[in-house]
């Protein structure tokens, strides 16, 4: 809903970016020519876009260990350990040039050498270290850390290949490797200095000390060497930097050269290989835990590194390891390192000496635990058998806990089913230990990541153990860092908010409420919609290139971005697709309002119906695409290879975010507040921070639909309501029977019956049973957009409202209730 051009240039712009000053970039390029040179060993005339990322990425690095050395020697009073299995980075360099303020000298330095800085940062592959929204949650925090100047390690994995690069062929997922280390990491130094060693298997002694005490030893039979590499994260204005510390896993001997002189050459290095598979891949999985042993290998390999190397830090900086809670904080992401709690304790008791009550008072005091999901197949449990294998020593520590937290809880006079809820150890299919029970004893605080999710952590899952102690569960609702997904994905609507209410927002986002003042100026309106449109254009072309689907920049563009998920139903969106597809067909001289269906995500490899739904979605875009009778009306699209830059191009690009999970199970959701902020009005339902963005925006700037969590639960023990709804929704029916007919898969008409037989028989995330209210939604959305005033009205005050979401808010929270750290 474009509007004049007249109006659009009606907005006068109050203040103009200031341009670097000539000598700035001259030192910005001398600095980039250097690194060519005398780093990578090459000239202007052979530097190919990649060589001029490397050689930049290496000169603003040098900026960052300047920015550093200012902060270095002093020890900070508190430091924050953020343990995660996942960092989702994606691509490095506009985060650094943008909080190194130096993004203009950088664009001017390179120009001045004809080689245009958006093709450099293209160029960088993006550091895929996480699966979705968990990993990216860690990577938005991290660069709030640093922004806050709230001391601050990220300890995680160096995988060398991250998550799986999506390749779809004929609608088909297919994975491939993806190699982001294959020519080097210009933003981290390796820092052999460092490494520490971590032990595996082997069994449990007793020694008798010097003072005639006994204690555990830990005889482990195979070791492991953890080599640090540190990325720095610099905050905004470079007034703080800190590290990211990710371990890769190396075998103590390279080589075995008793095999290797004997004639086993293969032999001679399968020890190293061994140990080397802990680093080598991120697991595919988001929300259903792998539950291999090398999966556990990984936990306990990046949990025990980190743990050694702040325990070691805090003894040469402070001495006496029963101050360690005031001077540090422990957050583990979800329970992936979970086995901190017996880690911590070992190290205090086994090593160091230290008598069991201070070192349970030390840990408790010490560690903090997230929690991101209740669903039950997401809940990680790992075999008794096979702790006791790899883990024996925390296997006793684990038990020890245990008996020590069941007697606790018997003094209450408990009964054998509370007890039995409680306890460490599910007994129900073989014995389990539950790490997310570990992780609640083992920690002072825990938190959930929205409000709707922490009050359900507090009414199930953890409902036995909130009442044994009711101030430990608290919200901590997530938030994205506003410099990646706003002011460096989206320049053109930062820009426009900096005219409108001064540079002041950039550092602070509530100033952003200030646009609510324009809200109803037509030519800020119009400026507004320029922004979107020119980002429409520039998406349009990605998938054009992707795909080979044009779309209409005019059309309203519908986008699905994020795994593929039943629980996400995706299918439900595109079960809305092919009964608007038929709508159209049987009316075709209505007039529709233009649309753009997009979805984008990953699906486990091993997960078949996430597969089926990517087909389905492929199949479905074939048809309507090619059908002329829907022409112009609607069109739709599986763009490949969702990532971190591809959100950050489709993002802003977006009128409407489809945030459509089954009330209840998706705990927060990131893109749901990057989308709100970049002005997409969501269509959702009354799930995870949903809620919190209606509360924000208002419910006349959001389309809400569908059962609320509490009936879902209803609605769930009324065995047969699918058929029921079914049978009520003509629409539905015949979405459904063009499906299972052939419709979208004429040669194979069976394809798609696991995902029609699913809603039949069971639909386990009530798909059905909020269908009609969706298509009701939708077509709001549709009427909505027919009407451009109050249309980009709504997308103003989603800028405006949704400052609340910036992790900036998150990690104070933080800081102050979970870390009792300092801010800045
Ligand atoms: C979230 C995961 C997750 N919740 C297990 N749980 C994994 C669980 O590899 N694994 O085993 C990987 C990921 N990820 C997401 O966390 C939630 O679904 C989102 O709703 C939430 O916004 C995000 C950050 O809190």
């Amino acid at each position: 809903a474009p509007q004049d051009a007249e109006t659009a240039r009606s907005w006068m712009p109050q203040a103009a970016p200031a341009a670097p000053a000539g000598d700035e970039v001259t030192v910005m390029r001398t600095a980039i020519l250097a690194k060519l040179a005398y780093a990578l060993g090459k000239t202007p005339a052979t530097a190919r876009d990649r060589d001029w990322f490397v050689a930049t990425a290496l000169a603003l690095r040098d900026r960052a260990v300047a920015a550093s050395a200012i902060s270095a020697g002093i020890v900070p009073v508190k430091r924050v350990h953020y343990l995660s299995l996942e960092f989702l980075i994606g691509r490095l360099l506009s985060d650094a040039m943008g909080n190194l303020g130096v993004a203009e000298t950088v664009r001017a330095a390179l120009a001045g050498l004809n080689v245009d800085l958006d093709a450099v940062a293209g160029a960088e592959p993006d550091a895929a270290l996480g699966n979705g929204g968990l990993g990216r949650l860690a990577a938005c925090f991290m660069e709030s850390m640093a922004s806050l100047a709230i001391p601050a390690y990220g300890y995680g994995i160096r995988y060398d290949h991250g998550l799986f690069r999506q390749l779809i062929e004929d609608g088909v997922q297919r994975e491939v490797p993806e190699t982001w280390l294959a020519e080097g990491n210009p933003w981290e130094f390796e820092r052999a200095d460092a490494a520490c060693e971590v032990g595996f298997g082997g069994d449990v002694a007793m020694s008798v000390q010097p003072d005639g005490t006994l204690r555990r030893v830990w005889r482990p039979a195979e070791t492991v060497r953890a080599v640090p590499y540190d990325t720095p994260v610099i905050g905004r204005g470079a007034k703080h930097v800190n590290a990211l510390r990710l371990w890769a896993a190396r075998a103590p001997e390279a080589i075995d050269l008793a095999r290797f002189n004997a004639g086993d050459h293969v032999g001679a290095v399968a020890d190293r290989a061994r140990a080397e598979a802990i680093s080598r891949v991120l697991y595919p999985s988001d929300g259903t835990p792998a539950g291999q042993e090398l999966r556990l290998r990984q936990e306990f390999f990046f949990t025990s590194a980190s743990l050694q190397d702040l325990v070691r830090r805090h003894v040469v900086e402070r001495g006496d390891l029963r101050s360690l809670p005031d001077h540090a904080a422990i957050q583990l992401n979800d329970t992936h390192p979970a086995i901190a709690v017996p880690e911590l304790m070992r190290l205090l008791v086994d090593l160091h000496g230290m008598a069991w009550e201070d070192a349970w008072y030390v840990t408790t005091q010490t560690l903090g635990y997230t929690n991101h999901t209740l669903m039950p197949e997401a809940l990680e449990t790992w075999p008794v058998e096979l702790m006791e294998r790899l883990l024996p020593r925390h296997m006793q520590i684990i038990y020890l806990i245990n008996w020590m937290h069941l007697e606790e809880v018997s003094k209450h006079g408990s009964s054998p089913e509370h007890l039995a809820e409680v306890s460490l150890i599910d007994e129900s299919h073989g014995k389990r230990v539950r790490m997310g029970h570990l992780a609640f004893l083992g920690a002072r605080r825990v938190n959930g990541v929205s409000a709707l999710h922490t009050e359900l952590m507090r009414q199930t899952v953890f409902a036995p153990l909130h009442v044994l102690d009711t101030d430990k569960i608290v919200n901590k609702t997530n938030g994205i860092t506003f410099r990646r997904w706003l002011h460096n994905a989206n320049p053109g609507l930062t820009a426009l908010a900096v005219e409108a209410v001064g540079a002041k927002v950039l550092d602070d986002p509530r100033h952003l409420e200030g646009l609510a003042a324009f809200a109803d100026d037509a030519g800020f309106q119009a400026r507004y919609a320029a922004v979107r449109r020119e980002r429409k254009e520039a998406l349009a072309r990605v998938v054009e290139d992707r795909t080979g689907i044009t779309l209409d920049p005019e059309a309203l563009f519908d986008v699905q971005i994020k795994r593929i998920h039943e629980y996400k139903r995706q299918l439900l969106n595109i079960l809305e697709t092919v009964a608007l597809y038929q709508a159209i067909k049987a009316e075709p001289h209505r007039d529709w309002t233009p649309r753009v269906k997009l979805f984008a995500g990953k699906a486990a490899p091993s997960y078949h119906q996430a597969k089926l739904i990517i087909r389905l979605a492929s199949d479905v875009a074939k048809r309507v695409n090619a059908d002329p009778d829907v022409a112009g009306r609607l069109t739709v699209a599986f763009v490949p290879n969702y990532s971190v830059s591809l959100a950050e191009s489709i993002i802003p690009a977006a009128d409407l975010s489809e945030q459509i999970s089954t009330a209840g199970l998706e705990a927060s959701g990131t893109g749901n507040m990057k989308l709100a902020l970049n002005g997409a009005l969501t269509i959702g339902t009354l799930d995870g921070a949903n809620i919190e963005i209606k509360d924000h925006v208002g419910p006349d700037n959001i389309f809400i639909f569908g059962l609320d969590a509490a009936g879902v639960q209803r609605t769930q023990s009324q065995p047969g309501y699918a058929s029921r709804a079914i049978a009520a929704s003509p629409r539905l029916r015949g979405a459904l029977d063009m499906i299972a007919a052939g419709g979208f898969s004429p040669g194979e008409p069976g394809r798609f019956r696991p995902l029609v037989d699913e809603l039949t028989h069971g639909d386990r995330f009530l798909l059905t049973a909020d269908f009609d209210d969706y298509w009701r939604a939708q077509r709001e959305v549709d009427a909505a957009w027919r009407k451009p005033r109050t249309w980009w009205r709504s997308a103003i005050l989603n800028t405006a409202r949704t400052a609340w979401f910036s992790s900036d808010r998150t990690m104070r929270d933080y800081a102050e209730e979970i870390w009792r750290v300092r801010v800045g």
